[in-house]
Order: structure tokens, then C-alpha cells, then sequence
């Protein structure tokens, strides 16, 4: 199901029993993520929060503030509309099969197609929710009216964060080039009513069309839209490969195309139903520091150059609801997100790696730091030969630590994948260590955005992969003994 509107998708959280209102005005400085943060580690990520009376600088804004919606399993199908996140690797699994594309891009252009098929493509409109209230933000001689980013109830989530931080912006920008579109989530540092950073780390494509822009020494629309149906959210956060269209995939995940309008004041177009548009530009060539900002690494991330957003206009919906998330150290929100990411793309992923079982991010590793691969080992290296590859993948390259097991180990049991690990390998023999770009937040390397990587097979060793003796048998009690003992503990219950 589509939900036309953020407040449609709060709605349908609450009767599902999934929402907790704070009718009592809490600070955005700091309380409410204080308020999120014990929400988010509580079991399953806890409920999603509305809070009806956020105060900014003392006063109440006039806008709700919505946190933790996608934070559990339940609400991250619930985002896409679904039961369960697997329904839609199901529907993945189907378009790949019609015919079973022979490497990756073939996979990925295969899969657009599906994608178009179903109808997924955006339809343009003239009417929008979104530009129900514009408010235009002129030059720096002054402003329209007296709106402005101050009047939104944007949170400063750890003490020593350098500001304010909107921290779920949908960034839309388009290649100058080829004219094809992106969205990523690129968290936006407040500096003044009027401007911001653009924290798009230098791997991303948000990064890579500023450059192009740069180059050329053209002045580049970006339009940041809140709010909406949550799978332009999810998509936007889904490390995609560069060139699949987001507003594409959302409207394959919610199966309903995606209404875009034109931007008051720039040339771009953005969801029509969304929250909040901020229409704005980055100059090329203009840095200013930004940070610090405590992270998903659970630490603080260092202040750092990166380009400056000038707003143009805002623009919201009457009854707009601000939806903004934390990161912080693990379990977070943005685990249950990643989490579905990986769930969603499996069968994509299973094209390139026909061994491949099952696979998983664990929490504790915050996204790609550790990485836990099942795998059906058929010949000599085989687990090198899936780490690399991975290392090869779009953002898998940031992969710190991979660990492959073979097939009958439950990935999502950590405990069961660290005892095959402690119990099946011999460091020397069963490890790589490789050189590959690493993670711009990662402050373990000597040096940022390079690092090292390691590889464990935890799998059991075949002939070939030197191992001379006889590979024991893991412990297993018999069926027939199993249900002997079920029986009889029943009659003693
Ligand atoms: C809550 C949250 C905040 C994020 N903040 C940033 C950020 O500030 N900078 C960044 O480069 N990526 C950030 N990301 C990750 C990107 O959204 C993600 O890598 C996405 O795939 C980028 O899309 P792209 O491949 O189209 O650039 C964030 C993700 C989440 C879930
Ligand atoms: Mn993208």
C-alpha cells in the first residue's frame, strides 16, 4: 500500500498500536533525542515517537517532530507497506528470474526494466501538497517574510555536536551531463536561517554530480524534501547502484508511481507529496567546516571542509510533520534500515554470488564493519573468492571485517557465527588482509577514506585449501532423539 502523505503513514503506525504521542513540550536541544535514544535501545526499537509541542529555543514549534518510525521490524515493512520486508526480495526474486540475467549490470538493467513494467515510473503533476504554503527566501539583502529554517523543530542531538543537524533530508540532484537524477539521505548541518552544509561524503553520488557541476563552475540546484511516503526515505538511504533512479525504486517498493512537481524556484521536480522542500543551491568551490556531529559510529565525527546549501525557497504542506532519526552507538534506528537494505537487495546479490545463502550487517558492526556470509562451499577459496568480490560492490567496499561460514550457520545468530569462527579457523591460514577504499566516517585508519580490510573463512576446509587432516564432524543430536525428549518434557510441564 502507498500512503499519500508522512501523516498517512503516522496514522496507520498508531492504530497499529506502533506510536507513542508526547503531548508535553521537550526541548530539541538534546531531550528529545535523549527520549529516542532509550526508545531505540529498548527491545525490538522500542515504539516510534510523535512529539506534539517540540520547543525550539523555548518556544513551541509548529510543526510535530516524528522519530523512530522505521526503528523495528514491524515499522520497516510497515514503511513499505508490507507484512514483512522478505515479500518484497520475493518480488525482486521474480522480475531477476524471468530471465536470469548473466552478471550484475545485465541484473540491475533487467531489473529497471521490471521496475517500468510495473508501473513504477514517476507521473508529473501540476497541484501539490508540498507547495501548499511557499515561502521564498530571497537574496541576502533579505527575505520574502519571516519564515525561515529557524522555524523548523530540527534537533541538536549530542552535547558536543557542532549545531543543529537535519538529520533524514532527502538530497535531490541530477548529473548536468546526463540529466539523470539521485536522491541520498546526506545529513545537513544548520549554519543560519538561510544556510547549510551538504554532508555528502566523496564516494556518494550527491558528491560525484557536485562535481561535475564544479567543474563545469555551474551553479548547482538541490532540492532537499522531509517528509512524504516514508519508501522515498528508505530508497534514498538504500545504497542503490549509481544510475537506479530512487523515486524509480520507491515506486516499485510502494507499487505506485511517485507524483512529481517543479520546484517554486529551481529547475528540478520533487515528490508532490512530501512535508517540507527546501529549494536551494551549492556554489562551486564553496567549503565551509562542518561538524562535529556525533555519529553512527558512535563517536563524534571530526570537523571537516564540505559545500554550503543556500536556500531559495521552503515550501510545506499545511499540516507538515518534521520526520527526523539519531545515530549514535548501536542499536539505532538506522540498524532496522540497513538491516532491510541488505534483505531487499539479497537476491540481487545472490546473482553475482550463486553460492550465497544468506547475509547480514550485524548491529554491533555499525553497517559495514562486519559483515556475516553464509555461503555453499563447492570448491578451494572459495569464501576469498565472495570476499572480494563484495569488496568489489558498490558500498561493500567499506566492508571492515567479512566473515563467511558456510551454509548451515545462522547468519543472524551472532553468537552461532562467532563460535564457528573462533572454533573452524587458523588465523595465518584462513585470513586476508587487503588494501580498499574505507568509509569517510571510519576514524580507525591512519588515514581517512583509505584503510584496511579483513577477510575470516569460517568455513569448513575442503582438500586443497591446506588443511591435512580430517575436518571433524559437528555435534548433532538425532531427530528421532529430539523427539523422545520434546514428547516427554511436554508430559512434565
Ligand atoms: C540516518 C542516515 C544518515 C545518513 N547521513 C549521511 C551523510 O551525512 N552523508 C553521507 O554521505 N551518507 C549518509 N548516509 C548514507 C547514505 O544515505 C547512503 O550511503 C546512500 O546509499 C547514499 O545514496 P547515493 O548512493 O545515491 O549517494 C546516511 C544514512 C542514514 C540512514
Ligand atoms: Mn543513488
Amino acid at each position: 500500500m502507498a500512503y499519500r502523505s508522512f501523516r498517512e503513514f503516522l496514522d496507520a503506525l498508531a492504530k497499529a498500536g506502533e506510536v507513542t504521542r508526547v503531548a508535553d513540550p521537550v526541548d530539541t536541544n538534546l531531550l528529545i533525542a535523549e527520549w529516542a535514544d532509550r526508545e531505540m535501545k529498548s527491545p525490538g526499537g522500542g515504539k516510534a515517537l510523535l512529539f506534539e509541542k517540540p520547543l525550539v529555543n523555548g518556544t513551541a514549534s509548529k510543526f510535530p517532530v516524528a522519530i523512530n518510525t522505521m526503528g523495528s521490524r514491524k515499522r520497516i515493512a510497515m514503511t513499505l507497506g508490507r507484512e514483512s520486508i522478505d515479500e518484497i526480495a520475493q518480488e525482486i526474486q521474480l522480475i531477476l528470474k524471468a530471465k536470469p540475467p548473466t552478471d550484475l549490470r545485465e541484473g540491475f538493467a533487467l531489473l529497471k526494466q521490471g521496475i517500468h513494467l510495473l508501473h513504477a515510473r514517476p507521473k508529473k503533476v501540476r497541484d501539490a501538497a508540498c507547495q501548499e504554503i511557499v515561502h521564498k527566501i530571497e537574496s541576502d539583502a533579505g527575505r520574502a517574510d519571516d519564515f525561515s529554517l529557524r522555524d523548523l523543530p530540527i534537533l541538536k542531538c549530542w552535547p558536543k555536536d557542532g549545531g543543529r543537524f537535519i538529520t533524514l533530508p532527502n538530497v535531490h540532484t541530477r548529473d548536468p551531463e546526463t540529466g539523470a537524477r539521485n536522491v541520498g539521505v546526506y545529513r545537513m548541518q544548520i549554519f543560519d536561517e538561510r544556510t547549510t552544509a551538504m554532508h555528502w561524503q566523496v564516494h556518494k553520488v550527491g558528491a560525484r554530480h557536485g562535481k561535475r557541476y564544479y567543474e563545469r563552475n555551474e551553479k548547482m540546484p538541490v532540492a532537499v524534501t522531509l517528509g512524504g511516503d516514508p519508501a522515498l526515505s528508505f530508497s534514498a538511504t538504500a545504497p542503490l547502484p549509481d544510475g537506479l533512479d530512487e523515486i524509480l525504486f520507491a515506486g516499485f517498493l510502494r507499487r505506485k508511481s511517485i507524483e512529481m512537481v517543479k520546484c517554486k524556484t529551481i529547475d528540478l521536480e520533487v515528490p508532490a507529496d512530501v512535508d517540507f522542500v527546501l529549494e536551494g543551491y551549492v556554489q562551486p568551490g564553496e567549503m565551509r567546516p562542518e561538524g562535529p556531529f556525533g555519529d553512527h559510529t558512535g563517536y563524534y565525527t571530526a570537523v571537516e571542509d564540505y559545500p554550503v546549501f543556500h536556500l531559495t525557497a521552503i515550501t510545506h504542506r499545511r499540516d507538515a510533520v518534521y520526520p527526523t532519526t539519531i545515530v549514535g552507538i548501536p542499536p539505532m534506528e538506522d540498524f532496522y534500515i540497513g538491516d532491510a537494505v541488505v534483505r531487499i537487495l539479497l537476491p540481487v546479490f545472490k546473482m553475482n554470488f550463486p553460492e550465497l545463502v544468506d547475509m547480514t550487517l550485524p548491529a554491533e558492526g555499525v553497517f559495514h564493519n562486519l559483515v556475516f556470509v553464509s555461503i555453499r562451499k563447492q570448491y578451494p577459496y572459495q569464501a576469498f573468492k565472495v570476499m572480494h568480490g563484495l569488496w568489489g560492490m558498490g558500498q561493500m567496499m567499506f566492508s571492515k571485517y567479512i566473515v563467511v561460514v558456510d551454509e548451515d550457520c545462522d547468519v543472524h545468530n551472532t553468537s552461532e557465527v562467532l563460535f564457528r569462527l573462533c572454533a573452524n579457523t587458523d588465523p595465518a591460514r584462513d585470513t586476508t588482509v587487503i588494501k580498499n577504499p574505507s568509509d569517510s566516517l571510519d576514524h580507525a585508519p591512519s588515514e581517512q577514506n583509505i584503510g584496511s580490510h579483513m577477510g575470516f573463512d569460517a568455513t569448513r576446509k575442503l582438500p586443497g585449501e591446506n588443511y591435512h587432516r580430517q575436518w571433524p564432524e559437528l555435534l548433532k543430536m538425532t531427530d528421532e532423539v529430539k523427539a523422545l525428549v520434546d514428547a516427554l518434557q511436554k508430559k512434565t510441564r
